[in-house]
């Protein structure tokens, strides 16, 4: 308390000089401005000898100590009442014993009278645990990019890696390499984050179907094969799924997404625009009511969206849908690179541009 000491020595000092100052005057006393923190940190990557997260903020007046709760998925905190302005802060993960295994630390600024969302990512990979601040609506604009460069790396500030499932392989792809998928179990496990239900987003990457035909999806009309997909299937749970469909080529081009509001889904089908062995640039742009599919940097179809989109935490998938219950497994043949997801609606000119020169950060 050495700091509140010190703050109250200088509202003192400063409460006299005002008196000296505006003397005769009133002097307001509006209580000190101060603000939340609300921390988010997805523990499914976590190793199990974390048992405990807690964490500190602190600044040259003052140590704000905090734990955090875990339940499900998620390790959780809020704290209120903070005086706003700059502070350090400390993240630790801990074992049985208390002892501290991973640790993270950022700067971050408390803003007045608002709640401001704080992530936290756990690489068990290299021992980090990393820290994303976001300031109200503003947020780092590349949200996830995977070059798929022999690595599973997101190179985006969230770093939020890839999992792989099935074993899939890096071949040549068109820039680098890209991740090449089976068709029989290979698939990518992109773990979720609330980052990724922004209304408005925009979600692009380069495809390359290897072969003749798509795969007969048992007990289902419709053969499809699942390039990226946010959802457990193709159900009303699903939030967006760009996939390829008809049994032969040229194949449909296809961006699917849910409403709950009308409680139905809206389909974007291109017929016969996809052949076999060859790379082609799919992007969708999901605006608060609209949503508009790209391919190779033109603008092929678009629909109106009357409300907020699917919203869950599912993971993204990329190269199939894994049958979760009674629902169809939809692996995709092919290979994929340069998956990017922007946090604004791109206009026409900006998807072209990463048509034509790829992302760049
Ligand atoms: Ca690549």
């Amino acid at each position: 308390m050495k700091g509140m000491a010190l703050f109250v020595i200088l509202l003192a000092v400063t409460l006299f000089t005002a008196c000296q100052t505006n003397s005769p005057g009133i002097i307001e006393q509006n209580p000190a401005p101060q603000g939340t923190l609300n921390f988010k940190l997805d523990v499914r990557q976590a190793p199990q000898e974390v048992q405990a997260i807690e964490g500190y903020l602190a600044n040259e007046q003052d140590t704000i100590r905090f734990q955090f709760t875990i339940a499900d998925s998620y390790a959780v905190a809020e704290v209120n009442d903070i005086p706003i302005g700059y502070w350090t802060l400390t993240v630790n993960a801990l074992d049985a014993d208390g002892k501290v295994i991973y640790s993270g630390s950022t700067e971050v600024y408390v803003a007045p009278g608002m709640i401001t969302p704080v992530y936290l990512q756990l690489n068990p990979v290299n021992g980090s645990l990393r820290i994303i601040v976001t300031w109200g609506d503003t947020h780092p604009d590349l949200i996830a990019y995977f070059p798929f460069d022999g690595h599973l790396n997101d190179r985006s500030a969230f770093q939020n890696n890839a999992l792989d499932h099935g074993g899939v392989t890096f071949v040549p792809g068109k820039l680098g390499q890209a991740v090449n998928f089976d068709g029989i179990d290979d698939y990518l496990e992109i773990p979720h984050l609330d980052i990724y239900n922004l209304e408005e987003k925009t979600i692009a990457f380069w495809f390359y179907k290897n072969n003749d035909s798509i795969r007969e999806t048992p007990g289902e009309a419709a053969d499809v094969e699942m390039m990226v997909i946010k959802g457990p299937n193709t159900s009303l749970e699903l939030d967006f799924s760009f996939h390829i469909g008809t049994p032969t080529p040229p194949f449909n081009m296809n961006l699917l997404f849910t409403v709950p509001a009308i409680s139905n889904q809206i389909l974007l089908r291109e017929f016969d625009v996809i052949q076999p062995q060859t790379w082609y640039f799919a992007a969708g742009v999901f605006k608060k009511n609209k949503v508009e599919l790209y391919l190779n940097g033109e603008k092929i179809l678009e629909a109106d969206s009357v409300a907020n989109f699917n919203h869950q935490q599912y993971p993204i998938l990329v190269g199939g849908v894994v049958p979760i219950g009674n629902a169809a497994n939809r692996m995709f043949n092919g290979k994929i690179d340069e998956l990017i997801i922007l946090g604004h609606a791109a206009d026409g000119p900006e998807i072209y541009d990463l048509y034509v020169n790829g992302v760049s950060y």
